[in-house]
C-alpha cells in the first residue's frame, strides 16, 4: 500500500483515510497523498462521483486534522450533498437504478451524517429497505454493498439517538430494523470464516464490530482472522486498494472512528514500514507458454477462439491477444478503476449503470472474484466475457 507507485486519486484517498484510522504516521506520505487527492479534485471536479467525493471527505476529514479547512473552503460536505440527490434523481427516472450504485450511496450517506451534512432522514431512510433490489447483483447480495450500509445506517442511528438530527420514532425504528436485515444477511454469506470473498471481508468484519448488539457470534471471529492472515501471505491484498480496505477491520478500527481524535484515542503504534519493495507473490513469469479458451457471449451467440500467452498472464493479457487475432470479434475498451482496469465495452456494445449492466467475467463458467487486471489464467482455461444484467 505505501510502496505503490499508482496512488492517484480515489486511491489515496483510500490509502489516507487508512492510514490515518490505523495511526500510522508518516507525514511526507501523508502530504503527497493529501496532495494527489486535491489535485485530482480540481481536475476531475464535475466527473468525481458520489462515492468518490465521500471517500475525499472521509480521508481529508480523518483524525481531526488540518486537512478539514480544504473541505471547508471547497464546499465539499454541500457537493456531497448535490451528488446524493442527483443519485436519487437518477433513480427516479430510470426504474430505481442510481448513477453509481448502492456502496457509493452507503459511503455518500456515511460522509454525510459524519459530518454532520444536509439531508433529511425521512426522506431517504425508504432507500435503505433491505428489500431494495440495488444490494444484489445477478439475485445475489452484494456483502460489500450491504455491509457499507450498516456503517451509513448506524452512523445515522447514533445521530437520532443523540438528537443531533431531526427524526421521528419511526425512522429510528426503521433504521434499527434495516441494520438488523442487513447483518443478519451479512452472517448468513459466511463460509469459512469470510463474509462473501476474501474482498468484501474486511468491510463486512467493520460493519459487524459497530453493530454488535444486533448478533451473537460463534467462534468465527478467529476464523475470518486466521483465513484473512493467510491470505494475506498468499498475496491476494497486493492491490493497495485491497490492502487499504482490509487494514483498518484487522487493527479493531471502523471508518465510523474518523471523527475520534486519533493521535490520543489510538495512542499511535510507531509503525516500522518497511519501504523496502515487497517481494513479489506471483510466480516469476518464465518463458513458457500455455494455451487457454476465450469467448465473447453476447446472447445466445459465442464467438470463440483459442490464444497463446506467456505463463503468469492475466485476463487481460488473452482479450489483448484475441483482439489482435480478429479486432472485428474480440474489440474491447477499458477504463482504469483503484483495482485495475474495468471492462466497459466488448464489439462496441457498453456497460450501462442505468440499465444495469455490464460485462461479466468467467473462468469455465463461474463469475471471478477478481478483474481482468488480477486474474492470473491457467492452461487450458475456459475463459469468458458475458454481456450480463446485475
Ligand atoms: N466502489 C464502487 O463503486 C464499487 C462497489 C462494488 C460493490 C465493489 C465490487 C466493492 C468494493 N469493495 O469496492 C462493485 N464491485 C460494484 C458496484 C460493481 C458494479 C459496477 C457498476 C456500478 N453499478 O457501479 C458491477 C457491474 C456489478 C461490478 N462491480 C462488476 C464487477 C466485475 C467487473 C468486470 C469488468 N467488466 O471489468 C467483476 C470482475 C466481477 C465479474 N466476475 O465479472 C467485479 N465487479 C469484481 C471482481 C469486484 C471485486 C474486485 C476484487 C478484486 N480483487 O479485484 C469487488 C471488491 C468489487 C470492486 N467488484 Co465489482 C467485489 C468483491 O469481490 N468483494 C467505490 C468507488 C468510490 O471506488
Amino acid at each position: 500500500m505505501v510502496n505503490s507507485n499508482y496512488n492517484k486519486g480515489i486511491q489515496s484517498a483510500n490509502i489516507l483515510l487508512t492510514l490515518r484510522l490505523v495511526g500510522i504516521q508518516n507525514q511526507s506520505l501523508e502530504k503527497q497523498l493529501t496532495q494527489q487527492i486535491q489535485e485530482d479534485m480540481k481536475s476531475r471536479e464535475s466527473k468525481i462521483s458520489s462515492g468518490e467525493l465521500a471517500l475525499v471527505i472521509l480521508a481529508l476529514g480523518a483524525c481531526k486534522n488540518l486537512d478539514e479547512t480544504f473541505i471547508r473552503d471547497a464546499h465539499l460536505v454541500s457537493k456531497l450533498g448535490e451528488k446524493f440527490k442527483a443519485e436519487i434523481e437518477n433513480m427516479e427516472t430510470h426504474n430505481d437504478n442510481p448513477l453509481t450504485n448502492y456502496y457509493q450511496l452507503s459511503l455518500a450517506l456515511l460522509a454525510l451524517c459524519l459530518s454532520n451534512g444536509n439531508y433529511s432522514i425521512t426522506n431517504v431512510i425508504r432507500y435503505f429497505a433491505p428489500e431494495n433490489k440495488n444490494y444484489y447483483f445477478d439475485g445475489q447480495f452484494s456483502v460489500d454493498t450491504g455491509a457499507m450500509a450498516v456503517l451509513a445506517l448506524t452512523c445515522v442511528k447514533r445521530s437520532i439517538e443523540k438528537e443531533k438530527i431531526e427524526a421521528d420514532i419511526k425512522d429510528l425504528n426503521k433504521t434499527n430494523v434495516y441494520i438488523t436485515s442487513l447483518v443478519n444477511k451479512t452472517l448468513s454469506a459466511e463460509n469459512d470464516g469470510l463474509f462473501g470473498n476474501i474482498y468484501s471481508t474486511g468491510i463486512s468484519m467493520q460493519a459487524l464490530y459497530v453493530s454488535s448488539n444486533y448478533y451473537e457470534l460463534n467462534g468465527t471471529c478467529q476464523e475470518t482472522l486466521h483465513t484473512v492472515l493467510h491470505s494475506i501471505s498468499q498475496g491476494a491484498f497486493h492491490l493497495p486498494i485491497a490492502a487499504a480496505q482490509i487494514l483498518p477491520a484487522l487493527m479493531g478500527k471502523t471508518y465510523l472512528d474518523v471523527n475520534k481524535d486519533c493521535s490520543s484515542a489510538c495512542s499511535p503504534v510507531k509503525f516500522n514500514i518497511s519501504t523496502d519493495e515487497p517481494v513479489s507473490a506471483t510466480p516469476t513469469i518464465s518463458p513458457s507458454n500455455i494455451s487457454v479458451n476465450y469467448s465473447v457471449h453476447i446472447d445466445e451467440v459465442f464467438n470463440s477462439t483459442k490464444v497463446t500467452v506467456r505463463k503468469g498472464s492475466v485476463f487481460l493479457d488473452v482479450m489483448k491477444a484475441a483482439q489482435k487475432q480478429n479486432k472485428a470479434a474480440f474489440r474491447f475498451t477499458m477504463e482504469d478503476s483503484p483495482w485495475g482496469p474495468y471492462i466497459t465495452s466488448v464489439q462496441g456494445i457498453t456497460a450501462n449503470n442505468s440499465d444495469r449492466t455490464y460485462w461479466q467475467l468467467l473462468s469455465n463458467g463461474e463469475p471471478l472474484s477478481q478483474g481482468a487486471g488480477s486474474y492470473v489464467v491457467k492452461n487450458g482455461e475456459y475463459l469468458e466475457v458475458r454481456w450480463s444484467k446485475y
